[in-house]
């Protein structure tokens, strides 16, 4: 083949968000798009730094991977790349593509320099819907800040990008090796096994004989839903062919390009199959659920746990991950480097950290901000309460880890039970937690798509309102006399403790005298309006009052964080989109 330059011009909107850049395929499909950004990331990376680098290409199979996968191959050729690594038919989930990036060495003793990952993760995709696309780094975790930062910026002065022309498109729907010479010499673009470098990982984590004794166990009932995302791949590999799990326990895993016309986000609004499933639907449930139900996001990164009729929270299940993983999870055995969560994630994983003695840590919203503390042996578990959980074994969250997590604390649990009567129930783990540490009752409300002026206005409303602490707790108690006091009120600012950088208006936090918290911000990875989140949290020690229903119990707090915030006023909503 040889190396074109075509003559390009900025495209506006090109600054990649929480993870990536995420836009309508409508917006991605424009002439130059997708290769400006493609060819911005690869000038922020160094041209020394592509001539003769392995990138891996792949991602959750939606709607424009295909074409997007090739435009990179050829791109990829003209700027000096050695070798491709592509998951067959594209598909790779963002944790393997973090795995794959750590772990796989290719015939020639080849490592990975880094990945493109094609996805826009738990947003919904097809012709109409979204795509994405971002690059993660040698550790296998999202580029940093300063990486983005300059792709952004070269986006805004590109001029010119270099393609290869001559080279054919490759089938990727099949494994196998393909060669091309170039003007720099040879190109390769290899096919492989979208799950077996990551099922090779799960095995030197968990113990799968454990986990497979349960899922054997006629007392223990099991059900997955992928939501037609990639998790699907490794879904029937991981727990039918390795544990032993029956066929009839996955539900949507055949990944589809258009996750089957649904939303791909993993919570009681858009899972709504497995919702009915476990019991927990309002109208059409199941006479007898399974005693555990998951699902994951489009790219499997994020997970939701169920057990029978029963929801755990994400920032319960980091926090009951780490409080039993030495003993339940051999990769812990030797004990934990430390704990993280993101800012409005609850601290229900703060109180384990504070039990057990652990190093912890609070960052900013965005898988990005573990990366460093996990390179430099500070931490070994971490959650967001946006369904997301992981640990060090890879730089990102990981969907069925969580899963295999959750199943190998089950197991512990049971370990001399399961011929026993009864079993120790998800339900029985959770409130047996909850009476050790309290609990911490928690809910996210999200208003998508709203104006981006009027979201705008609110949080600069909010930040304003900070200043005066006295005048808030006068509005406050004009709302719920019985709600405590508001001690501190910030804009979240992080330093990161390892590189030392510094992220500013992470996110609004007013802080109660009693522990509750509301968490306002806004969302950076939503493809069109701005989407305004609200966290709200309370935390209950007393154990004759651990057992509420949560929006009974956070009733009052709800309140006051929406006539606080004035959000009607300011959005024209009455009611959140989603609340989770
Ligand atoms: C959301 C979540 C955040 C998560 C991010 C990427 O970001 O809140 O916790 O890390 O999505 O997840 P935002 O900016 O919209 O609140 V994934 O699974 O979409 O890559
Ligand atoms: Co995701």
């Amino acid at each position: 083949f040889k190396v074109t330059r075509v003559q390009t011009s900025p495209i506006d909107g090109q600054k990649p968000g929480t993870s990536g850049l995420r836009k309508k395929v409508k917006v991605f499909v424009q002439p130059h798009y997708l290769q400006n950004f493609v060819q911005s990331t690869f000038n922020a990376l160094g041209a020394d730094k592509m001539k003769g680098a392995t990138l891996v290409v792949s991602g959750d199979g939606r709607y424009y991977s295909k074409d997007a996968i090739q435009i990179i191959l050829k791109m990829a050729a003209a700027n000096g790349v050695r070798r491709i690594w592509v998951g067959q038919n594209g598909l790779l989930s963002t944790p393997a593509v973090s795995a794959v990036i750590r772990e796989r060495v290719g015939a020639d003793g080849s490592k990975a320099n880094g990945a493109f990952i094609l996805t826009a993760s738990h947003n919904p995709g097809g012709p109409n819907e979204d795509f994405g696309i971002k690059y993660n780094m040698e550790n296998g975790g999202p580029a940093p800040e300063g990486i983005t930062d300059k792709i952004y910026s070269n986006t805004t002065t590109i001029k010119e990008y270099l393609i290869a022309e001559g080279l054919p498109d490759v089938d990727i729907s099949k494994i196998g090796l393909s060669n091309f010479t170039g003007p720099d010499g040879q190109f390769d673009v290899d096919v492989f096994d979208s799950a077996s470098d990551y099922v090779k990982l799960m095995k030197s984590i968990f113990d799968f004989q454990t986990i497979k004794k349960l899922l054997s166990s006629p007392k223990f009932t099991f059900c997955y839903d992928a939501l037609h995302g990639v998790a699907g791949a490794y879904a029937k590999r991981i727990f039918v062919e390795e544990l032993g799990a029956k066929e009839s326990s996955l539900l949507n895993c055949v990944p589809k390009e258009d996750f089957g016309g649904g939303h791909p986000d993993p919570n009681l609004t858009y899972a709504k199959e497995l919702v009915a499933r476990m019991g927990l639907s309002k109208s059409d449930n199941n006479a007898d659920p399974p005693e555990f139900g998951a699902a994951a996001d489009g790219d499997a990164d994020r997970n939701m746990v169920l057990g029978k009729r029963f929801f755990v929270t994400p920032s319960d299940s980091v926090a009951i991950i780490a409080a039993n993983a030495v003993q339940a999870i051999p990769y812990f055995s030797g004990g934990l480097k430390g704990v993280a969560r993101s800012m409005p994630t609850s601290a229900a994983l703060d109180v384990v950290a504070k039990h057990l003695n652990l190093k912890f840590f609070e960052v900013p919203t965005g898988w990005k901000f573990f990366g460093n503390l996990m390179d430099a042996d500070m931490c070994s578990v971490c959650g967001e309460e946006s369904f997301g959980t992981g640990s060090d074994h890879i730089r990102e969250k990981d969907g069925i880890w969580a899963v295999l997590a959750w199943l190998a604390i089950i197991a512990h649990k049971n370990k001399d039970n399961l011929g026993g009567d009864k079993l120790v129930t998800v339900e029985d783990i959770v409130r047996q937690h909850w009476s050790t540490y309290g609990r911490h009752y928690y809910t996210r409300y999200d208003y998508e798509n709203v104006d981006a002026g009027g979201a705008k206005e609110l949080m600069a409303y909010l930040v304003k309102l900070q200043s005066n602490l006295t005048e808030v707790n006068n509005i406050i108690k004009g709302i719920q006399s019985d709600v405590s006091n508001v001690v501190n009120a910030d804009e979240f600012e992080y330093k990161d403790p390892v590189d030392g950088s510094i992220s500013k208006h992470q996110g609004i936090r007013y802080l109660f005298e009693d522990g509750s918290r509301l968490v306002f911000r806004l969302s950076g990875t939503g493809s069109e309006g701005a989407t305004i989140r609200l966290y709200i949290e309370q935390y209950e020690k007393d154990p004759s009052k651990i057992g509420r229903d949560s929006q009974e119990a956070l009733a009052p707090l709800v309140e006051v964080a929406l006539k606080l915030s004035k959000m009607q006023e300011y959005t024209g909503r009455s009611a959140p989109t989603v609340i989770t």
